[in-house]
């Protein structure tokens, strides 16, 4: 009873008696704290520059890949402060994901050889595009280890879908979009046979090993790829790397680069040179360069090859058609980014220090002219490099990856080997600044650097290594993000933020503005499919259904409750259980859990999940709501009972009443005291524009359902206390008080957010 009476007190602080504090200690000075701290003017200018006061948000949001996590990490330009983990080919245990039987089924998606692979290697996302600029609608990535692609939805943040590649072993050039999303490109990286489950000898490397590119087609009113409506080109064994699409003038084509033309097959064990000795000893590698809209064309005209049920164009159709060439490009590079004018491909050269900018009008006359080199051992015309390329540009060692500025024909290009980024000029060829970053940086990334309007402002460099810059964690150190300031002709190191989760390869930013996220779904919502979930119920219509060994419970959340409070079974039954959360203000997320059954929800406002599992053992099993999401949210609990077969109660135990009158009238007591100050909140709420505020709509909302539960409990205590029943009584009273609570509790939150909002008083 002592936990009620501080709830009461909190809710009369909540309604305006506040505290005051006393200090014996004078404030520090901004001069004081830099002496103490040993900070320099730079140092105070980077803080200045990357700090986010309290209620203030961040300008970009970035989705960086979680590496092996399988994730994607999703934080705040320019705080750099993680905002969320999403979970998209590795279970997510907060989100549920993984845990009930919705979000199951996406990750089952992702199976390969009817086996669950529950990790991936991610490397590169993608935010969907509208003419070449972000919108801020879809999140793709890819999974390298197990050539698969993801689509997140960026309305929830949730992945709604996993597609396996049908013909690659492992893919790394993806995920990368065309300008209207229409396709997402993911290329091969290690060759292998494309048929599944064929074996040849690596003495056939070269006949039968193939690399390859894929276009999934996205179906962006569905929000989902149409794998029927995806194709595939045949590409040599040539260790496809990292692939983008052109744009503007370059629309309709798409770039891969390669690091492994040499073809080179290892095998030290019997004695031959090792794989990377074979893989650098030519001087060049190829860019591929491919007519992506042609092939599609080729694929409605049948002129595609079913392999493992896929469409794929096969390089002699290809070569026929006029839609694959190759330039030669030095040397064993990394990266191929094209230009926000859709008029330069730039690839870094990894092991030359320089970048080569390539002209696509050029590659365009060659082609038109019928003007090669030579043909690969394939058959696939060449174009000379000095016919192709605009400019080379030696920028340092081992550059990897190359991003646009807002500026005209500025652009930044990692070193790995030097751990810098260089800026320079693709139009003139010229360096125009450096800054060290900390060792080994691979990708780097501008805030909406891939669209075709980059926004500037900052640069992220994704450093691979974080010796002696945090405070030690052991042997395996985090990955280290250095937010860069480029909004001057010189650049600025800001903020080192250390990132613990796998090793995230690349990052996209996008404009805080552009996202639209919803704050609940629409009651009943599957919010893996978006469509009505078959398990939702309303308040009201909550039941169990047993037929046979299944039991199904149709249940609902909401403060502080689940329906149902029990859960009866017996041994060998089928569980399952579908809950709806009924809330409709913001952030009201309910967990669901049932003791040692590895089972876990996330229920966020308006959503239906349904768990499900196999009461295989006899005993008593609380279930509970793992969020903490109101002031009884401890008392948000029930019971799985599970009984031996053919049990039969026995005896039924009197409870025993322990209340009395004097309790009673106690309770009645505090609920007028409690009604007061819903009165005043109430008094407060509409005596402004409160109605202009959705999120303040839907509180009130859901305080009105608390505040209609009332009158039937009050029926019942009044009822009981006619007939001296002290005990039903008392518990009725009570039950009335927690409606009042909850009613309270988001009037309170409704005022504070009005407050804050600056509403205006209307009468
Ligand atoms: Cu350079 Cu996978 Cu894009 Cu790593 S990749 S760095
Ligand atoms: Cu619902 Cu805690």
């Amino acid at each position: 009873m002592k936990n009620m009476s501080k709830q009461a007190a909190s809710l009369l602080l909540a309604a305006g008696i506040g505290m005051t504090a006393a200090s014996a200690w004078p404030a520090e000075t901004l001069q004081d704290v830099l002496k103490r701290r040993n900070l320099s003017q730079q140092d105070l200018l980077a803080a200045a520059k990357t700090y986010v006061p309290t209620g203030k948000r961040d300008e970009f949001v970035t989705f960086s890949s979680g590496g092996q996590s399988g994730q994607v990490i999703v934080y705040g330009i320019p705080s750099m402060r993680i905002l969320k983990y999403i979970g998209v080919f590795t279970p997510e245990p907060w989100q549920g994901y993984g845990y009930d039987e919705n979000s199951k089924a996406v990750l089952d998606q992702g199976k390969i050889d009817g086996k669950s692979i529950t990790w991936g290697d991610t490397h590169h996302p993608a935010i969907s595009e509208t003419n070449g600029e972000y919108d801020g609608q879809f999140l793709f990535i890819n999974d390298k280890a197990n050539p698969r692609l993801a689509v997140i939805d960026l309305r929830d943040f949730e992945t709604k879908q996993i597609v396996v590649n049908p013909i690659f072993k492992s893919e790394h050039g993806g995920a990368f979009v065309s300008p209207n999303t229409d396709y997402v490109i993911e290329a091969a990286q290690y060759a292998a046979p494309l048929e599944n489950k064929k074996f040849y000898p690596l003495e056939e490397f070269n006949e039968k090993y193939r690399g390859g590119v894929t276009y999934w087609k996205f179906d962006r009113k569905e929000g989902r790829i149409v794998p029927k409506d995806s194709f595939s080109l045949e590409l040599p064994p040539y260790s496809q790397d990292l692939s983008d699409f052109g744009k503007g003038p370059s629309d309709g084509w798409s770039f891969t680069n390669s690091f492994c033309s040499e073809r080179y097959v290892g095998g030290i064990e019997k004695g031959r040179p090792p794989y990377e000795a074979g893989c650098s000893a030519k001087d060049t590698d190829y860019l591929h360069v491919i007519n992506w809209k042609k092939a599609a064309e080729l694929v409605a005209q049948g002129k595609a090859k079913k392999i493992n049920g896929h469409n794929v164009i096969m390089m002699e159709t290809a070569i026929k058609e006029g839609i694959l060439f190759l330039v030669p490009e030095p040397k064993s590079p990394h990266g191929v980014d094209v230009t926000p004018d859709g008029k330069f491909m730039v690839v870094a050269g990894k092991l030359d220090t320089h970048v080569s900018v390539y002209s696509f009008e050029k590659i365009q006359a060659a082609i038109k002219a019928g003007k090669f080199e030579s043909k690969d051992p394939y058959g696939i015309p060449v174009i000379g490099l000095k016919d192709a390329v605009h400019v080379q540009v030696p920028l340092g060692l081992g550059p990897l990856h190359t991003q646009y500025d807002s500026k005209p024909c500025v652009a930044y290009t990692s070193l790995y080997v030097d751990s810098q980024v260089a800026k320079w000029n693709y139009c003139e060829g010229k360096v125009l600044d450096k800054i060290s970053v900390h060792y080994n940086i691979g990708h780097l990334m501008t805030m909406e650097g891939d669209s075709t309007k980059p926004a500037g402002r900052y640069l992220v460099a994704l450093n691979k290594l974080a010796i002696d810059r945090f405070v030690p964690v052991g042997p395996l150190h985090p990955q280290n993000h250095q937010l860069i300031d480029i909004s001057n002709d010189k650049m600025q190191l800001l903020y080192d933020m250390p990132l613990p989760l796998g090793e995230p390869h690349y990052a996209v930013s996008i404009a805080a503005t552009k996202l639209k996220p919803g704050v609940r779904y629409k009651v009943g919502t599957d919010s893996r499919t978006d469509k009505p979930h078959p398990g939702a119920v309303r308040a009201g219509e909550e039941r169990t259904e047993k037929k046979g060994n299944k039991v199904t419970v149709y249940g609902t959340l909401i403060r502080s409750h689940i329906t149902p409070e029990t859960i009866e079974a017996e041994v060998g039954d089928e569980i399952t259980i579908h809950l709806t959360n009924l809330e409709r203000a913001q952030d009201e997320t309910h967990g669901f859990t049932v003791s040692t059954f590895n089972t876990h929800a996330s229920v966020e406002p308006g959503k239906t999940v349904t768990v499900k599992f196999k009461a295989d053992k006899e005993g008593v099993y609380p279930y509970y709501c793992t969020e903490f999401c109101s002031a009884l949210h401890l008392e948000m609990q029930g019971y799985l009972l599970v009984k031996p077969k053919g049990w039969k109660p026995t005896k039924v135990a009197a409870e025993k009443a322990i209340y009395t009158k004097a309790d009673y009238d106690k309770q009645v007591k505090k609920i007028a005291d409690t009604q007061a100050v819903i009165d005043s909140v109430v008094g407060y709420i509409t005596s402004v524009n409160y109605k202009d505020f959705p999120d303040v709509v839907a509180m009130v909302e859901d305080a009105t359902d608390q505040l209609g539960k009332i009158p039937a409990a009050k029926a019942k205590h009044e009822e009981a206390a006619k007939k001296g029943d002290w005990q039903n009584a008392t518990l009725w009273a009570e039950q009335v008080w927690q409606y009042q609570v909850k009613t309270a509790d988001l009037g309170l939150r409704a005022k504070t957010y009005l407050e804050q909002a600056g509403a205006k008083k209307i009468k």
